[in-house]
């Protein structure tokens, strides 16, 4: 039986094989990493790349890749986006942010034309929510976003943790996530939330998934 960092580097070459050129949206996570060593290996191919954390963008550095604002890049330039997530289901929902960049991590997929997504087996899950969902919340809002989750269902913990952006973490435990779209709808209406991490209404066009088997291709 293949290990969990086999399987997370056997998914990361799969994942450069969909490298083309242009700009690259580089994710976050250990994943993540395992795909920015295999990018480094064919970065004479593209034009640099967008990262979705500041760990990311230093990991792609590292590598002699050039990091790009988002904010200079034509959507037509950023064709993939490639992440991993913390739980996905079949529709291709994933619940993301275990890291804590879920909030650049959804801008960057938004103008991604193609989120390719790379988990290992143990990700793809027939409903979400077993992983805590992360909030992102503005400071000042902490306490009002806490009670307003317990009243959806959750049991919010704030991490110990600040975001690149300057903002807390609320994970909350205990969501049994049956209508992915709704419910991160739903959460980003209250008043003081950044981003959930849900992403539903934009889901992953291409699971890579890494199982004993091979990787499988899912879209
Ligand atoms: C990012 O990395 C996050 O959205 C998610 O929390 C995490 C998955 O990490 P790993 O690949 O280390 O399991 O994609």
């Amino acid at each position: 039986m293949a290990s969990q960092d086999e399987l997370k580097q056997a998914v990361a070459k799969k994942a450069a094989e969909y490298v083309k050129g242009g700009i690259i949206g580089v994710g976050t996570g250990s994943t993540a990493n395992f795909f920015i060593e295999e990018l480094a290996k064919v970065k004479s191919k593209i034009d640099g790349a967008v990262a979705s954390s500041e760990a990311t963008a230093q990991r792609l550095r590292n590598h002699g890749i050039e990091v790009l604002d988002l904010n200079d890049v034509s959507p037509g330039d950023l064709e993939i986006y490639v992440d991993g997530a913390d739980e996905i289901t079949e529709h291709m929902h994933m619940l993301k942010g275990g890291g804590g960049a879920l909030t650049r991590e959804k801008i960057v997929a938004a103008v991604a034309q193609k989120f390719i997504c790379i988990c290992d087996q143990t990700k793809l899950v027939p409903v979400l929510g077993k992983f805590p969902l992360p909030v992102e919340v503005l400071p000042m809002a902490r306490s009002h976003v806490a009670r307003e989750l317990v009243k959806l269902g959750g049991q919010p913990k704030l991490r110990d943790f600040t975001t690149d952006n300057g903002n807390l973490i609320l994970d909350v435990h205990g969501l049994t996530i049956l209508n992915p779209v709704e419910m991160e709808a739903q959460i980003n209406q209250i008043v003081g939330v950044v981003t959930n991490g849900l992403f539903a209404a934009r889901p992953a066009n291409v699971l890579l998934l890494a199982t004993d088997d091979g990787v499988k291709t899912i879209t």
